[in-house]
């Protein structure tokens, strides 16, 4: 199946609901992905900030969780962009002469290539294999000796609905062998004004990000969006813990696709659903672990309990 057949699936699909809905999962193409470094940069949205902390000053804490008894590693980072991140925990496993060979998987081919540039400016001696490749399809051969350490970080489970969450945590366990470790960046519930500034901006990066989706279905599906006639609405809810994302018609409206060729109508006022981003407790992540299948070894968070990196095991199948 092409991906302009599955985006043209999705798009039919999401448009023709009683509530309109796309997954957050098409927002990037390379402009959205430009963008959304854009948003990691803004002041508000503090999540990559406050990781980026984290993975700094506890690395070796989390060396020591992660590897308490001292087997070569194989570092599987689910969507690792560019790398920024994940370059200071490598420098501090590297620093710490811990072995370990750095694989990143990600579909943009453009990020992989900072990624080894980066690499190559910080840390050349750091055994590096990316890999370019959707992480739902395939993954690293791995040697059995080594442990494998799948990093799903950014709080990017958050974008998915607990039985997608769930889903993926166990597609995730099924490539683990025991002991195995899965380590999570998760974002903490908190004061809502904090959450709802990081998603809507005063610069309007976010609502930059958010209107891409449409101008790449022009592009892609022959559509005639009108940018100018949508806005961006995000919403936090401290009762569901989650910010929900929509697109607004601005008027009364048909939009048309020439590659679907169908017509569909917006109402003024109408919403289209685009992107959930979860917020979690202690209580919700142990609730993930068990429905994912793992153990949790632990969670590290900053002072302000703002953001988590979780460390979980994949234990041995029960009989
Ligand atoms: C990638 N993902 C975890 C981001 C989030 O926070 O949900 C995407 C994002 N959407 C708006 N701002 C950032």
């Amino acid at each position: 199946m092409t991906d302009e057949q599955t985006l043209a699936e999705h798009v039919l699909q999401g448009l023709s609901a009683p509530q309109k809905a796309l997954s957050s999962a098409w927002f990037y193409d390379d402009e959205g992905s430009r963008i959304f470094q854009r948003i990691m940069a803004l002041p508000q949205y503090y999540l990559t900030r406050v990781e980026h902390d984290l993975l700094r000053e506890r690395a070796v804490e989390l060396a020591r969780w992660i590897d308490a008894d001292d087997h070569p590693l194989d570092l599987i980072e689910l969507g690792s962009g560019d790398g920024e991140k994940t370059l200071t925990l490598c420098q501090t496993f590297h620093d710490h002469d811990v072995d370990c060979i750095y694989r990143p998987m990600d579909v943009s081919a453009h990020a992989l290539a900072e990624l080894s540039q980066r690499f190559e400016r910080h840390l050349p001696r750091m055994a590096l294999e990316p890999m370019l490749a959707d992480y739902f399809e395939h993954w690293p051969a791995i040697s059995p000796q080594r442990r494998q350490v799948a990093m799903l970080l950014g709080s990017n489970l958050g974008n998915f609905d607990e039985g997608g969450a769930v889903a993926l945590l166990q597609r995730i366990r099924a490539r683990l062998r025991e002991d195995d470790v899965l380590l999570l960046g998760l974002d903490l519930v908190k004061d809502p004004h904090i959450i709802q500034g990081a998603y809507d901006d005063a610069q309007g990066v976010t609502a930059e990000f958010n209107l891409n989706l449409l101008r790449r279905l022009n592009r892609e599906l022959g559509m005639n969006f009108d940018l100018n006639a949508f806005s961006h609405f995000a919403s936090y809810c401290p009762l569901q813990g989650v910010v929900r994302s929509f697109l607004v018609s601005g008027a009364e409206q048909v939009v048309s696709s020439t590659v679907l060729d169908r017509e569909f109508n917006f109402a003024v006022g109408e919403t289209l659903y685009t992107e959930q981003s979860q917020k979690y407790t202690a209580q919700s992540i142990e609730r993930l672990a068990r429905l994912g299948g793992f153990q949790e070894i632990q969670v590290l968070t900053d002072k302000r309990h703002w953001y988590a990196l979780a460390v979980w095991r994949r234990p041995a199948d029960a009989d």
